[in-house]
């Protein structure tokens, strides 16, 4: 039977959440994922009046649809250097899934699963302390109803030092409310720490050896997590039946041929790497590979874990772990 899921991507003004959507479709094909190779899940962009016909009508409902769809313009964004971060309101997108390899014993079935994502603009759910933006009140009242009827939640943060953004304290709240809420439907919820392969910037060719390395990214997320005040708050959740998982990605993901960070740091602002004159797909295919951007995605939809998704009982490890280290050093 198909099944429609809602997944909503929340998090600060420009964490990463629209150019995580727009990558995501490439991780999946390319399989730019830490999930086995066997699964050979599969990731396509529909519209909306295909997910609301549900599967009977869904060849009919495609037939005439020669339009290039919401998806396939954010996508052509991202990879013209940019999306809109300045947005005020919320957007859905949807996908078909399905697995069709070998499903693991925790997807009963192999799909397909219709996917509503939507991409919410940080001003919304997550503003700075002190901000005054105008956010219209029926956008506010859009994102708090999906939020409370979605299956699933992907917190998407950048990776820095949480402790100085602003927007940590109206997260934590937002996290305490949805605790609260009784009327939700939440299944699982995702923490993402975005734009991982910066730090592996110095690395060069090896970066992208180090990246595929599970043990470096609990590693990263231990330290990312353990100042995190909101933590008991996520635990809080888990206890009352929400999975919780915190995993990275990086929407621009590292350079196919020479393994390092697609993303140049001797130019202004960090930017992706580009060789003059190339042009289009090929441009795509030589400087572009998502990293992991599929992972929060297929664990919010469908609860499977990948060697990079980790649960609150795998991040506390550490804490076990950290004072025998400490009596080494
Ligand atoms: N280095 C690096 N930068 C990234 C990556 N993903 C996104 N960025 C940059 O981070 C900025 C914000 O990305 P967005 O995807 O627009 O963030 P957002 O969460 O959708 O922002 P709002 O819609 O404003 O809430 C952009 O300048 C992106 O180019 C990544 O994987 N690596
Ligand atoms: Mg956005």
């Amino acid at each position: 039977m198909t099944e429609k899921l809602t997944v909503c991507l929340v998090g600060p003004k420009k964490g990463g959440k629209s150019s995580l959507l727009a990558s995501l479709v490439d991780c999946v094909a390319q399989s730019a994922f830490g999930y086995s190779p066997r699964l050979r899940p599969a990731l396509q962009p529909i519209s909306q009046a295909e997910f609301a016909a549900g599967p009977a009508d869904l060849r009919r409902a495609d037939f005439f649809a020669a339009e290039k769809g919401d998806y396939e313009r954010l996508k052509q964004e991202f990879s013209d250097g940019g999306v809109a971060t300045d947005t005020l309101n919320t957007y859905e997108y949807y996908f078909r899934l399905s697995v069709n390899g070998e499903a693991p014993p925790e997807v009963v079935t192999r799909g397909p699963w219709l996917l509503e994502i939507v991409d919410s603009a940080g001003e919304i759910a997550a503003p700075p302390d002190g901000a005054e933006v105008a956010i219209l009140n029926d956008v506010k009242a859009k994102l708090a109803r999906q939020m409370l009827e979605a299956d699933a939640l992907v917190l998407v943060l950048p990776l820095v030092r949480l402790d100085d953004s602003a927007w940590m304290g109206a997260l934590a709240r937002l996290i305490d409310r949805l605790a609260l809420a009784r009327e939700k439907k939440l299944k699982r919820l995702v923490v993402v720490f975005s734009q991982y392969e910066r730090l592996f910037t110095r690395l060069g060719p090896s970066a992208f050896t180090y990246a595929c390395d599970p043990a470096v990214a609990l590693h990263v997320l231990r330290k990312s997590l353990r100042s995190a005040q909101w933590l008991s708050r996520l635990r809080a959740l888990d206890a009352v039946g929400v999975s919780v998982r915190y995993t990275v990605c990086s929407a621009y993901g590292f350079v196919k041929r020479f393994q390092n960070p697609n993303m140049d740091p001797h130019q202004p602002g960090e930017r992706r790497f580009r060789r003059a004159g190339l042009e289009g797909a090929r441009v795509h295919s030589e400087y572009w590979r998502p990293f992991l951007t599929a992972e929060p995605i297929l664990y919010a939809a469908l609860g499977l874990d990948s060697a990079f998704t980790f649960s609150h009982a795998q991040i506390d490890a550490l804490e076990e772990e950290i004072p025998a280290t400490a009596i080494l050093a």
